[in-house]
């Protein structure tokens, strides 16, 4: 891996050159996998920080609760705020310095409105807790950041049938280790559903049925094909294409 990569800040992380090299290449186009994105250390300030945020922050749903910043949208828009700094760094500029290719300078957010995510979903899922699959839909750039801290889950990627139903069964699913970030784009935004199953354990794990298999930080950990849940949290960096700058200016929706 040494030869391939390159440390593109003080965090000591040994990070990709270009997308290109951890593209997971058995989805559709386009989906990435980092395992070490960020640090043990950055993931436990980060839980921090989540953890001591004020209580109004959690949105309780019936099994899972969820923090939104800087704020939620309304009809698919976002107040114009700053996200806070524990979310900006070190995740946005370490985002922002990955080459697609080594042909190709851009980075992940180059076309999208802001240049750069201004909106951080947080999800908690204790085990057993999972959500439907869906589609993002057209609020935010088809440019989709997953951040995953405390545990392990499988993401399930669904092909919708052509009268609008899914199949039953994952086309694909994706192993998301702690610490590890999951980009996905392209088609797999716009013509897949992603959802995560509401179970205590993810079984079957193997080079055959995990699609970033190869891309793992820990594959042996799953040797027995079982990854058993824990909590595991994940940070969804967006951006929201529609921004009031009303917002900003007068300081609504900007919860502390
Ligand atoms: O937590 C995740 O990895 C998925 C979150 C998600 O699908 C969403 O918030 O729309």
């Amino acid at each position: 891996m040494a030869d391939k990569s390159i440390a593109t800040d003080s965090a000591n992380l040994a990070l990709p050159k270009s997308l290109e090299q951890v593209r997971i290449t058995s989805l559709p186009p386009e989906a990435y996998y980092i395992s070490d994105f960020i640090t043990q250390e950055e993931e436990e300030t980060i839980l921090g920080k989540i953890a001591s945020a004020p209580k109004p922050r959690w949105k309780q749903l019936t099994h899972r609760r969820l923090q939104t910043w800087p704020s939620d949208l309304v009809n698919d828009k976002l107040m114009d705020a700053p996200l806070p700094t524990w979310l900006n760094d070190p995740i946005v500029p370490r985002l922002k310095s990955f080459h697609i290719s080594p042909d190709n300078n851009s980075d992940i957010f180059s076309d999208s409105p802001h240049q750069r995510p201004n909106h951080v979903l947080i999800n908690e899922y204790p085990p057993g807790i999972g959500i439907m699959p869906h589609k993002d839909g057209a609020a935010y750039h088809p440019v989709v950041c997953t951040v995953s801290l405390g545990a392990s889950l499988c993401l399930n990627i669904y092909k919708p049938k052509d009268d609008g139903t899914l199949e039953p069964e994952p086309a694909w699913r994706i192993l998301q280790e702690p610490r590890s970030l999951l980009i996905t784009t392209s088609a797999l935004y716009h013509d897949f559903l992603h959802g995560i199953a509401d179970v205590t354990e993810d079984i079957e794990l193997s080079g055959s049925t995990i699609t970033n298999w190869d891309l793992l930080r820990s594959p042996d950990e799953f040797a027995n094909g079982c990854n058993v849940r824990k909590i595991r949290t994940s940070l969804t960096y967006r951006d929201v294409m529609k921004v009031s700058k009303l917002g900003g200016k007068l300081g609504l929706f900007q919860k502390k």
